[in-house]
């Protein structure tokens, strides 16, 4: 992850007068950054690449020149530039609300409102700050450091330090976990991926990963993501080294271990555009009902709620209610609402109603115990690494700063 992007390496090797001014591109914010964060005089701080938050130095006429290369222009595209600069984003309108969305969320009945987080991101103070108050945050995710790939990356050698480290945040700020993941076909170290195992070697494999994974958080969790992201969108089973060697065993086989390992902590599958009805949805309809027909320990079903600013599905509420009229609970676990870069005040405008719309859901439906956003801040969102050009898909922008989009949250909570 900590490497220049193959762009911005190209850019400074396309402008040979950069290489002489490296003081103008010294580094002036991002993941972990302790340093200076203004620039000196006709310079400006601006994102840089796509894979290390980092922000540099820039020189306003540099920029000019840059501006006509295809590469400058991806870059312009970035939210980090369209709305992270050293003099903040003033153009667009910021969220006015001061209420605390777990306290609201609490109060409405609800089990928590929460966030993913990530390992690196917890050396960034002020990022650390409004993470850990748990009046606005009654719940984190780890959003990568409990992975496979994290945690068991040769087999039979598991390492918890990272992970560990979110657990003690949330136990410090006294916030519930939701763990996340077990089985998931991304992620996944080589040993695994690669599909050496045999059938049999592969489902003990699997089974002592969920295990010693659940064991060790065992009584820390109030959920877990036991299988992630089963189906394709068709409602075909994904073709993953599980599916390809196990069928579709494997779910009840990890469901059932899990259990054992942590009988206190709710079993989830998670999955994606369960949002409005599908070949998808309706595949997760039918393994939920034969799973609990079989006795098999399921509890909850996550809704990911990875949405589109203007193209938010108006069924969430009843696409929610058909999970839990089967007698699962449900939860979105990974909301955010992203849109086409630059951001605009229209945009911020509508992605305030699609928040309010989509925690309104939630808030509608008995069995959904709570929303977790996929990540606060557009700092550290995955959006604009994974889908080109977009972004600004969180409700605090990347100054820390909340959007209308909060108060769309705060709006759908109080509706
Ligand atoms: O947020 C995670 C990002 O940092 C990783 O690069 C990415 C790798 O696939 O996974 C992201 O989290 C995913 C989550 O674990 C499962 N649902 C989709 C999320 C966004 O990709």
């Amino acid at each position: 992850m900590l490497r220049l992007s193959k762009t911005f390496a190209a850019l400074v090797i396309a402008a040979p007068f950069v290489a002489a001014q490296s003081a103008v591109w010294g580094q002036c914010g991002g993941t972990g950054w302790t340093g200076p964060t203004t620039c000196a005089a006709g310079s400006t701080c601006a994102y840089s690449n796509d894979y290390y938050s980092r922000e540099l130095c820039i020189v306003p006429c540099l920029r000019a020149h840059i501006l006509t290369t295809s590469t400058w222009r991806k870059l312009r595209m970035h939210p980090r530039i369209a709305t992270s600069t050293s003099t903040g984003s003033a153009s667009l309108p910021s969220g006015t609300s001061t209420a605390k969305l777990n306290t609201l969320a609490t109060g409405n009945g609800k089990v928590y409102f929460g966030s993913a987080t990530d390992n690196p991101e917890l050396t960034d103070t002020a990022y650390v700050a409004i993470l850990s108050d748990n009046t606005m945050f009654g719940q984190i995710t780890p959003g990568n450091s409990w992975k496979w790939d994290a945690t068991e990356p040769t087999q039979g050698t598991f390492t918890f330090t990272a992970g560990d480290a979110i657990l003690d945040l949330a136990q410090a700020n006294g916030q519930l976990l939701r763990g996340h993941n077990c089985v998931w076909y991304n992620q996944l170290p080589s040993w695994v991926s690669s599909g050496t195992l045999s059938a049999s070697e592969l489902e003990s494999a699997m089974v002592n990963h969920c295990t010693t994974l659940l064991t060790h958080y065992k009584g820390g969790t109030y959920s877990f993501d036991i299988v992630n992201e089963p189906f394709n969108d068709d409602g075909t089973w994904r073709t993953d080294v599980f599916y390809n060697e196990l069928n579709t065993t494997y779910v009840p086989t990890v469901l059932t271990a899990a259990r054992a390992a942590d009988p206190s902590t709710k079993l989830y599958i998670n999955e994606y555009n369960l949002e409005y009805a599908s070949g998808k949805s309706a595949s997760m309809l039918s393994l939920v009902k034969s799973l609990l027909a079989d006795d098999v320990p399921l509890d909850g079903i996550g809704f990911q709620g990875h949405l589109i600013v203007g193209q938010v599905p108006t069924s969430i509420q009843s696409q929610m209610e058909a999970f839990t009229a089967l007698g699962v609970e449900v939860a979105i676990t990974e909301l955010d609402i992203r849109m086409t870069l630059p951001a605009t005040e229209a945009l911020y405008e509508q992605q305030k109603t699609d928040y309010q719309n989509v925690i309104a859901a939630c808030q509608a439906v008995d069995g959904c115990v709570g929303v977790t956003i996929w990540d606060y801040t557009d700092k550290y969102s995955w959006v604009p690494s994974t889908f080109s050009g977009q972004g600004a898909a969180c409700p605090w922008d990347s100054n820390l700063v909340i959007k209308p989009a909060f108060d769309g949250i705060v709006a759908g909570m109080s509706a």
